[in-house]
């Protein structure tokens, strides 16, 4: 049978939507595991390049997955493993929102420490409503740290022009919590239908209306929309990967080289947050990526010799929440 490859654009109980050419075809893997995939928490995700084989009327079986540029994951706590969002993109939006569910800057840091090899762009959304000070205050500081941000509302409309700029000619992925407004922005940029939905007023946390991911293209944007997250789990142990989310360290000399900043002596970064330099809502949120290392390695802290007390924080802390 002949071979072709095609790009993944949809994946829902483990049938994929193959694109290739003008066809689209609905694909399972052939055999049980996909070659040279392993320990990860699913071999294909949305973006990723295969080759395939036709076995029926817009219908084939998926051999191998090409290889990718980058992928997006997240550690996955139930399957404690890697688990894949996306796959080959330009730029990961990291879709956030002003109000409603509240604006969550340690969200952002753990999206941009978990990129890797690909760049994550701040998307602000639900900018028509009142954002808290110190929310609107942390926002503008990812600017200034160097990221690329904007601040937009796909309900009026706002600086969706800009954002076009920001995203054409780009394959980016719209990654973010439940109810951030992701689908809503993408069917206003796109012109799509994408289901949207309230949020959940009760536990202000959004209500996971979209339930798997899907790659869609008008002219000359590509986004692929994914379903809202809880919480992302940094899933590699880089420390120098987790620092690049947190440039003002780097002005600051520490004793160690690697410094975890944590329980090192002569810790240029710690003295910077005790001289408030550095914010310290920042420190304490790159504290808690490094102590969730734990969950990928287990002796993470200790084996690098640090303090007890740091350990015993992070199991006391309850990740769910923060
Ligand atoms: N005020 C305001 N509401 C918005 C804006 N964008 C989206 N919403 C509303 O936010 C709610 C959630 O929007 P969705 O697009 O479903 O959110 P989502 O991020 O796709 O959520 P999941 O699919 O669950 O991850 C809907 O009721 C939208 O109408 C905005 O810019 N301003
Ligand atoms: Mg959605
Ligand atoms: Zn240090």
């Amino acid at each position: 049978m002949e071979e072709r490859t095609g790009l993944i654009i949809r994946g829902i109980n483990n049938i994929y939507t193959v694109e290739s050419g003008e066809e689209q075809y609905l694909c399972r893997i052939k055999g049980k595991q996909l070659e040279g995939v392993e320990g990860e928490y699913n071999p294909l995700a949305v973006g990723d390049r295969v080759s395939f084989v036709v076995t029926g009327t817009e219908e084939g079986l998926i051999l191998r997955r090409l290889q990718r540029t980058n992928s997006f994951q997240r550690w996955n706590t139930k399957g404690k493993a890697n688990q894949t969002v996306v796959a080959n993109m330009d730029a990961i939006i990291c879709v956030t929102s002003a109000a409603n569910p509240p604006f969550r800057p340690r969200f952002i840091d753990r999206v941009i420490a978990s990129a890797i090899d690909v760049e994550v762009i701040i998307l602000l959304n639900k900018c028509d409503l009142e954002m808290k000070e110190e929310d609107a205050f942390r926002f503008e500081h990812y600017g200034a740290l160097g990221f690329q941000t904007a601040a937009v509302s796909a309900e009026t409309g706002e600086n969706l022009d800009r954002l076009v700029q920001i995203i054409r000619d780009k394959k980016v992925a719209f990654v973010g919590q439940s109810g951030v407004g992701k689908s809503t922005l993408i069917n206003a940029l796109l012109g799509s239908d994408q289901k949207t939905d309230e949020i959940s007023t009760k536990y202000d946390r959004g209500r996971h209306t979209t339930n798997h991911s899907l790659l869609m293209r008008t002219g000359n944007l590509t986004i692929v929309d994914t379903p809202g997250v809880r919480e992302i789990f940094v899933p590699h142990t880089d420390l120098q990967q987790i620092q690049r989310a947190f440039p003002e360290f780097k002005r600051y000399r520490c004793l160690y080289d690697p410094c975890l900043h944590m329980e090192e002596p002569e810790c240029g970064v710690k003295v910077a947050v005790e001289e408030e330099e550095i914010l310290f809502d920042r420190y304490e949120s790159y504290l808690r990526i490094v102590e969730s290392l734990e969950m990928i390695t287990p002796d993470y802290l200790s084996r690098n010799e640090r303090s007890e007390a740091w350990i015993e924080r992070g199991a006391e802390y309850d990740w769910e929440e923060s």
